[in-house]
């Protein structure tokens, strides 16, 4: 008899076991862009290696420029209302490459905005190097339809910003839109959503695979080939894209340069990193992520919005996605004339001021296991025998004690960042206490450094 009930017990245990810890498999949406765990092409380790820097980085700047900046997404006193513009208004194409003609950013100074994105506290800049409207911001012999042939412009920002960027040390990546191209006649969409179809009304008679082969690859071999190292191709909107064609991509991009990381919409649940858009998920994603943002309400410039984010916002967000073990892509939409609107630029100089300061406890940081703190969020770094944990107080205690829960660990010391104040610790019924100074070091967020003896213990 006792062995029956220990055999009943060991199985009831093991179920409950098994119940609190299978997390429910997330449901596969079907859609590339949110699928779950991504599909590697190399193995796990080649992967890790070239995804190093980008998770070090944890902070880049996003630049959406184009033909549609010219009047700040308007055309003929029409609202364009985004970079969207030509399908907003369905500008017949004979009509919209017309703006290319006008399109001569004399205050473009490609070292000034790499300048921005650096005194900002960014490591990485991803540049619109073709966005929807199918127009090439760089100079492809693949196809005319681009800013060195068609503007008076008449020259390469790509080559450029690259340039600029690797003289500065930051890293350099563009953006490339793969299922949306309202130049090109091949590029179906799902059921013509957001396809050309006031030019090419027809969508059965479009066939992916000519533009793949036409357009795509060229263009893709011409960024990889002619700028020098490129640390991420950004692909966009991979609806249509087959599984082969997808990895046909990633094979060509690693192939011509094998640093290079892939986002997840290269298509196929395929990539070596995720995306989000506009939002920071729950508890961030099992492999390496990132998500973009706008700093206003357009990617684009947009003339008139002048709805930017506080700087509390952009910092706050940026610590939460490092203690969720993700990067910030922020956007900044130059004008038509070649400048990053003033309103980017005074934020993302009062993010630089705080980086300048708190940039240990984001850059080579990793997600740390104490979650749900009310005050704050926590980002760690492993050290040898043990850790320290950045504890970012976004709200500064009244009674000047800092409450961590459920930390097991032995602490070797708690400082704070900006000035290395030392700060009492104690440590009773399995929650510590830091004593904190009346007035926080910074209002936005302050970081406290607490080194503890071995990984954490939760
Ligand atoms: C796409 C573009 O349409 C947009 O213009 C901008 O370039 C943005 C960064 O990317 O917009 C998307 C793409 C994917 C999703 C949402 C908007 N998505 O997966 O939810």
């Amino acid at each position: 008899m006792n062995r029956i009930i220990r055999v009943c017990l060991a199985v009831l245990v093991f179920s409950l076991f098994g119940m609190c810890q299978a997390a429910p498999a997330p449901v596969d949406t079907g859609d590339p862009h949110t699928d779950r765990s991504l599909i590697r092409l190399d193995p796990p380790e080649q992967v890790a290696k070239r995804m190093e820097w980008f998770s070090d980085a944890r902070f880049g700047m996003f630049i959406h420029w184009g033909l549609y900046a010219q009047n700040g997404c308007h055309w003929r006193g029409q609202d364009g209302k985004s970079e969207h513009m030509m399908r907003h208004l369905q500008i017949p194409l004979r009509e919209y490459e017309k703006i290319a003609d006008e399109f001569d950013p004399e205050k473009f100074k490609a070292d000034e905005w790499v300048r921005i994105a650096k005194d900002a506290g960014m490591k990485y800049m991803i540049i619109t190097a073709k966005h929807h409207d199918g127009f090439a911001m760089f100079n492809s012999k693949s196809s005319s339809y681009n800013v060195v042939v068609r503007t008076p412009f008449a020259r390469d920002p790509i080559q450029e910003l690259a340039d600029a960027a690797r003289k500065q040390g930051l890293r350099f990546g563009v953006y490339y839109s793969l299922g949306r191209d309202w130049e090109d006649p091949d590029v179906p969409t799902r059921d013509g959503y957001r396809s050309n179809t006031w030019d090419y009304p027809d969508e059965s008679k479009k066939d992916f695979a000519k533009y793949f082969e036409r357009k795509v690859k060229p263009q893709i071999k011409e960024l990889l080939t002619q700028y020098g190292p490129i640390s991420v191709l950004w692909f966009d909107t991979p609806e249509k894209i087959s599984r082969a064609q997808s990895e046909e991509l990633i094979r060509l991009v690693h192939t011509l340069q094998p640093d290079c990381i892939v986002n997840q919409r290269v298509g196929n649940r395929l990539g070596d990193y995720r995306v989000a858009e506009q939002s920071i998920p729950e508890g961030g994603y099992p492999d390496p992520w990132e998500t973009c943002m706008t700093l206003n309400k357009h990617w684009g410039y947009y003339e008139g919005d002048e709805n930017w984010k506080p700087t509390e916002t952009l910092v706050r967000n940026l610590i939460d996605i490092a203690s969720k073990n993700g990067n910030f892509l922020l956007n900044v939409g130059p004008t038509g004339d070649g400048v990053i609107p003033a309103g980017s630029v005074e934020r993302l100089k009062e993010v630089g001021l705080w980086m300048k300061v708190n940039g240990e406890a984001i850059y080579g940081t990793t997600g740390c296991p104490l979650k749900g703190l009310a005050w704050g969020r926590c980002t760690k770094k492993t050290t040898p025998g043990g850790a320290t944990l950045y504890l970012h107080v976004f709200d500064w205690p009244k009674n000047g004690k800092l409450l961590i829960p459920a930390l097991k660990n032995s602490v070797e010391s708690a400082t704070l960042l900006a000035g290395g104040v030392k700060l009492k610790t104690s440590a009773k019924d399995g929650a510590l206490t830091i004593a904190l100074p009346a007035t926080p070091p910074d209002k936005i967020s302050s970081t406290i450094v607490l080194k503890v003896k071995g990984a954490p213990v939760i």
